[in-house]
């Protein structure tokens, strides 16, 4: 027999965060999905998650426990685990950075870069406060002073190791522009390209020396290697790349695709297959950039006290819905507004009223009419051959949009079965039949023909929903595993006559929407109280977004609770506020006026017009491309009976100098600023 064809699936690997969000279930339910997806239909699967463990955060998120960054990790990567059994995540391998498997390997890949002088030793310039030990970019300083104690800082250098990105960027380019699949969906792969390729990398600074928790550098033990180079790896060092056991990574790599969330495709597109350039590896087939699930007000995140707990949610409504309302409310690629309105909605409309009803009727009619056994079905008529039909070409429309990671189109085809299932039910009206014994065939045909239905929508739901299957065949007395493969639904009429159904309870119970609204905000409402009781503990992820690549330095949010306490704004006050990245498209003089500028700002796809004062201090032509930061969600104002929407930030000192703030790396323009 011929070997399977494989198939290769990551997801990133998380910061071990004491409460992980909805938002980190999208990701892992969506790999999930695939991977059985994948499994089903005939491919054998490597699955892998795991948990990116180092950084100078999580030493000191440790410190402050006073426990060792080793065991602060170990508790958090258990609950990890325990929230992917609880949504059925069936991983294949669980990759911990701090694993010996993962470090030892990392070690031969720096300084394989670096024998062959793609790592090489430079400087590192930061600011430095001496008490709290830290490097911080200018960005995130604070009135120019530490942004965690408050304290002066000094401009230092410090000894680090650089890759040379830039080396590889042409061949990357060709790459990209040679593989289309590459980088999903396109407008990821454009983004990269023109922000960021195309204007010229500069060298990664892959090492430092600033703390000790990470990997050491294997032939320089005062410096650990620093994120990407450590949490990229693992894609590779999980498959015994480098190793004796290298069976895993000869039968599977290179991966067929690595999904990720949007904000960092970056990481994926540009550092990642440069290090597989330079290591000689062939480059990943695909890396798909998921968009976001954001409540109103922003990206989840624990900080802001407006996360979604995946665990409130299974437990109220169950894995299965919890996972459909995931992989159906939102395109993947796109963001996506999570309500619980909306969850609540779908539960009643989807999964109560089509699935639940036509599981329900069905087993209650072949109960009654045929004392639970399922009927011979005799001649087929139209209805029937149409029923049919769709039953059949439904498995391949679906395979199709799954190779395109479009889930919530594919489920939006299995629910059009569902719907034209209910309706023939509607149309051939089994309990007319029933009453005349001349029709005793025709009854016998329709109910089949349903029984058959709900057969094979069992074998097609089962990537995406784990326990409603199982249901499904248990109600339809289906023990033969042979009726649930996916060559099972090439053909209509698998189902033997004569199996005995099992009345069971109702797969979807109906939620009072009121009630249920209700309670979900009063839960909601404390997990936030107790968020912002607990204050000081931020995620690594929330660092990562205010940091960008530095991120893992960024503990100045921990300061910012301790200002709390002394009167100032809260981090509830702060995120009122709408900050973005813009890009100035255009700028012009306003007439009669010497301070004002009128400026056209892009804003991600929106455009924006501001007027603001400083005419004296920026020339039109030297605004434009600059990417400069706006207050989004000001009222809007008229300065001399111009409509001006937001305004831009600037900082003004005594002496009357004037500069806009910009960001200190290329960033898509509608970035939030958080
Ligand atoms: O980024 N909606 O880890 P992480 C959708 N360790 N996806 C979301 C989300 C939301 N609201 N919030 C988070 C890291 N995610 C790095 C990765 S890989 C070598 C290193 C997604 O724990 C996020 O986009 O911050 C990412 O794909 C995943 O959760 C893990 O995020």
């Amino acid at each position: 027999m011929a070997d399977k064809k494989t198939f290769y699936i990551t997801t990133p690997i998380y910061y071990p965060s004491d409460k992980l969000h909805i938002g980190h279930a999208y990701t892992t339910v969506a790999a999930d999905a695939m991977a059985r997806f994948k499994r089903l239909t005939g491919y054998d699967v490597m699955f892998l998650t795991g948990t990116d463990e180092h950084g100078q955060k999580i030493e000191r998120l440790a410190r402050e426990k006073g426990v060792t960054p080793k065991e602060y990790v170990d508790n958090i990567v258990a609950s990890i685990k325990d929230l992917w059994k609880l949504m059925d995540i069936s991983y294949d391998d669980f990759i911990r950075t701090t694993e010996e498997r993962h470090e030892k390997v990392v070690q031969k890949i720096f300084k394989k870069l670096y024998d062959q002088g793609d790592i090489y030793k430079g400087e590192y310039q930061g600011w430095y406060c001496t008490p709290c030990e830290s490097f911080w970019t200018e960005r995130q300083l604070v009135d120019g002073k530490c942004p965690d104690c408050g304290r002066k800082v000094e401009l230092v250098k410090e000894e680090a190791y650089f890759f040379k990105l830039s080396k590889y960027q042409q061949q990357l380019i060709e790459y990209i522009e040679a593989h289309d699949e590459f980088i999903q969906p396109p407008s990821r792969k454009n983004e990269m390209l023109n922000n960021f390729l195309r204007p010229g990398l500069e060298d990664l600074c892959v090492s430092r020396t600033s703390f000790k928790w990470g990997i050491p550098v294997p032939f320089d033990d005062k410096h650990v290697i620093y994120v990407w180079i450590d949490a990229l790896s693992n894609y590779l060092t999980a498959l015994g790349y480098m190793t004796e056991n290298d069976e895993r990574y000869k039968k599977y790599w290179p991966a067929d695709v690595h999904l990720v969330g949007k904000e960092i495709v970056r990481f994926h597109t540009i550092i990642w297959p440069i290090m597989l350039l330079a290591l000689g590896e062939p480059l990943p087939k695909q890396v798909f950039g998921h968009g976001w699930l954001v409540l109103e007000g922003g990206k989840m995140s624990k900080s802001k006290g407006n996360v979604v707990d995946p665990v409130v949610l299974v437990e109220r409504y169950g894995v299965d819905a919890i996972r459909y309302f995931l992989l159906r409310e939102v395109p993947f690629g796109a963001d996506g507004v999570f309500s619980n309105e909306a969850l609540i909605n779908r539960i009643n409309s989807d999964l109560v009223n089509d699935l639940g009803n036509l599981v329900s009727r069905t087993i209650a009619m072949i109960d009654r009419y045929f004392d639970g056994l399922v009927p011979q079905p005799g001649e087929f008529q139209d209805v029937d051959v149409d029923l049919r039909q769709l039953a059949l070409s439904t498995p391949s429309a679906v395979e199709q949009l799954m190779n395109r990671f479009e889930y919530s189109n594919a489920l939006a085809e299995i629910w059009k079965l569902i719907g034209r299932a209910n309706k023939y039910i509607d149309e051939t009206t089994p309990w007319i039949l029933a009453k005349d014994s001349d029709k005793r065939e025709r009854l016998g045909t329709v109910l089949y023909n349903l029984a058959e239905c709900l057969r094979m929508i069992s074998v097609l739901i089962s990537p995406f929903m784990t326990r409603t299957p199982h249901k499904i065949r248990e109600q339809l007395g289906i023990k033969d595993e042979s009726l649930t493969t996916w060559e099972s639904l090439s053909q209509f009429g698998k189902l033997p006559p004569g199996t005995r159904v099992q009345r069971g309870e109702v797969i979807f119970p109906r939620l009072d929407i009121e009630k249920e609204l209700k309670e979900l905000e009063e839960i909601q409402q404390r997990m936030k109280q107790a968020s912002q009781s607990e204050g000081a503990t931020r995620t690594a992820q929330d660092t990562v977004q205010a940091g960008g690549e530095d991120g893992q330095q960024g503990h100045r949010l921990n300061s910012d609770d301790k200002r709390q306490a002394d009167g100032q704004i809260s981090i509830d006050d702060f995120v009122k506020l709408d900050i973005r990245v813009a890009r100035v498209a255009s700028a012009e003089r306003v007439e009669k006026s010497n301070k004002l500028l009128k400026l056209i700002l892009e804003v991600g796809d929106e455009r924006r017009q501001v007027v603001s004062g400083i005419a004296k201090y920026y020339t039109p032509e030297e605004l434009v491309g600059k990417k400069v930061i706006l207050l989004a969600n000001l009222k809007p104002a008229k300065l001399m009976g111009i409509e001006s929407e937001g305004m831009i930030l600037a900082a003004t000192d005594e002496r009357g100098n004037l500069a806009l703030l910009t960001v200190d790396q290329d960033i898509a323009s509608g970035s939030k600023i958080s």
